[in-house]
């Protein structure tokens, strides 16, 4: 469907329209739909802009995947239709692998995906030759499923727009895992080392940009942000950008769009 340039929400809705095509090229689960509302309802709580909260938990991610051994950034259908080309640019950045890695797994929907990654210019992709399938125990459904090359054997994982239960299980393994989630209380957002409370939409180019600057510091200087950092902290840090934001708007701030009509 084309999007009228002068629709209030045109941004918003061309976004849509590229996890629906997503869906019907099965790239995306029919439940990544749903996921991507409740992303869109948290969006309304920061505004739809980037806090400063979440810049700053964007540069500890950041530094967590330059100071890793073996950094590896799991992607799924939702990530696939919305950031392709930004995904793979921020894996170069950071030398972070790619691996695909599916809640809803289908040899047809590893195959679409592939294929999305590859066109935004990814050579390497982990998480889809049976060959090097392993499975981490600690999981029942089919997300066990990883690349003895990738999340296997990886010491930091992003996990973005990710359900909660692989978080625990990537924790629990021994793993760090840094998730990009709008919804500050998810089970992922809660069991992560580094929770980036923004729209991957947002949140993975302003990566990119950063990324460039970081790699400019020593390691001692990373390790230095990242030891400083608290997730709880910094979580209750965004429930009180997102609520004293409600209170603000409650307290008069709000605009009446009618008013001159
Ligand atoms: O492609 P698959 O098979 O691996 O399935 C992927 C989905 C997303 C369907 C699966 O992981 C899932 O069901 O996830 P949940 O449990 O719905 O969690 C998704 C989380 O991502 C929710 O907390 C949403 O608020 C959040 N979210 C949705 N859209 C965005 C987002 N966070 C950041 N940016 C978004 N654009």
């Amino acid at each position: 469907m084309t999007i009228p340039d002068n629709h209030p929400r045109a941004e918003s809705l061309r976004i849509r329209e590229r996890i629906i095509k997503g869906m019907h090229e099965k790239v995306v689960a029919e439940a990544g739909l749903i996921a991507h509302g409740r992303g869109e309802a948290y969006d309304y709580l920061l505004g739809e802009k980037t806090p400063d909260c979440a810049k700053k938990q964007q540069e500890i991610a950041i530094a967590m995947l330059l100071t890793s051994k073996n950094p590896v950034i799991s992607v799924n259908g939702n990530i696939a239709a919305l950031c392709p080309e930004e995904i793979v640019q921020f894996a170069e950045n950071t030398e972070a692998s790619l691996e695909i890695n599916l809640f809803y797994r289908s040899e047809e929907r590893v195959k679409a995906i592939t294929s999305v990654l590859e066109e935004a210019g990814a050579t390497t992709i982990l998480g889809v030759d049976p060959k090097y399938h392993e499975t981490l125990e600690e999981l029942s459904h089919l997300r066990r499923i990883v690349d003895v090359r990738g999340i296997y054997a990886a010491d930091v994982v992003l996990v973005p727009l990710e359900d909660g239960d692989r978080t625990m299980a990537l924790r629990r393994a021994g793993k760090k895992v840094i998730t990009i989630d709008l919804n500050p209380l998810s089970r992922t957002s809660l069991w992560a080392n580094v929770t980036i409370v923004n729209n991957v939409i947002r949140a993975i180019p302003e990566m990119i940009e950063e990324s460039f600057k970081l790699k400019e510091k020593s390691s001692d200087e990373l390790k230095e942000l990242i030891n400083d950092f608290d997730n709880y902290q910094s979580l209750q840090e965004t429930l009180n950008f997102m609520s004293s934001r409600l209170r603000e708007l409650a307290e008069g701030k709000l605009e009446d769009p009618t008013k001159n009509l």
